[in-house]
């Protein structure tokens, strides 16, 4: 499965190609000029099993917010365009482990949006990642992968671990649930047409 997007506005230029087989791209690259944000996004492609590049020139200027949540709206628009009209598994979920840290997520790719996020993070920043992004980040994954997202940090002390448990789960539960199966899209409302 492939999925390819371009966004442009006056705050951000974003380029981005997923791609669940590794013959052309072996990994996933991400420039988005945040530090700690590339290394999150670089985890969650290499967890979710997604090849490819995400390109991103942001107004980072102002701050690191347009750049992020703009960069989660393009990564979610390509997972929807990606795992358009496929059959896949939809559910999915993993809990990962990042030393102290244990971060569980809970996810259903079959097109209602929804996010359940509500951990407070200690520090205001990892870097010159603002914490307070994450929240931001993944309502926009979900909004516009149109999925239904639970993530609870279950246990937890270092913001760095947390923030890494947290992609590293959310990666783990998306390669999960796109997997292709066999048969009809996994609903019992049918297919909607438009
Ligand atoms: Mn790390």
């Amino acid at each position: 499965m492939r999925g390819q997007y371009k966004r442009l506005t006056s705050e951000t230029k974003i380029e981005i190609l997923l791609d669940t087989r590794a013959d052309e791209y072996k990994s996933l690259e991400s420039d988005t000029g945040i530090g700690f944000f590339d290394h999150m996004l670089i985890t969650f492609g290499r967890y979710a099993n997604l090849n490819g590049y995400i390109k991103v020139e942001g107004d980072l200027f102002v701050d690191t917010h347009h750049t992020i949540e703009d960069t989660a709206i393009a990564l979610g628009k390509t997972l929807k365009m990606m795992i358009k009209d496929t059959s896949i598994n939809r559910y999915a979920n993993a809990i990962i482990p990042m030393d102290e840290a244990l971060v569980r997520t809970v996810i259903d790719m079959g097109g209602r949006a929804y996010l359940d996020f509500d951990y407070e993070f200690k520090r205001e920043k990892i870097g010159a990642y603002d914490t307070d992004m994450t929240l931001e980040f993944l309502r926009a994954i979900a909004n516009n992968s149109e999925s239904t997202i639970h993530i609870d940090v279950l246990k937890g002390k270092n913001d760095h671990h947390i923030t890494e448990a947290i992609f590293k789960s959310l990666g783990l539960a998306i390669k999960q649930a796109i997997t292709v199966v066999d048969g009809e899209i996994f609903s019992t409302k049918g297919k909607v047409e438009e």
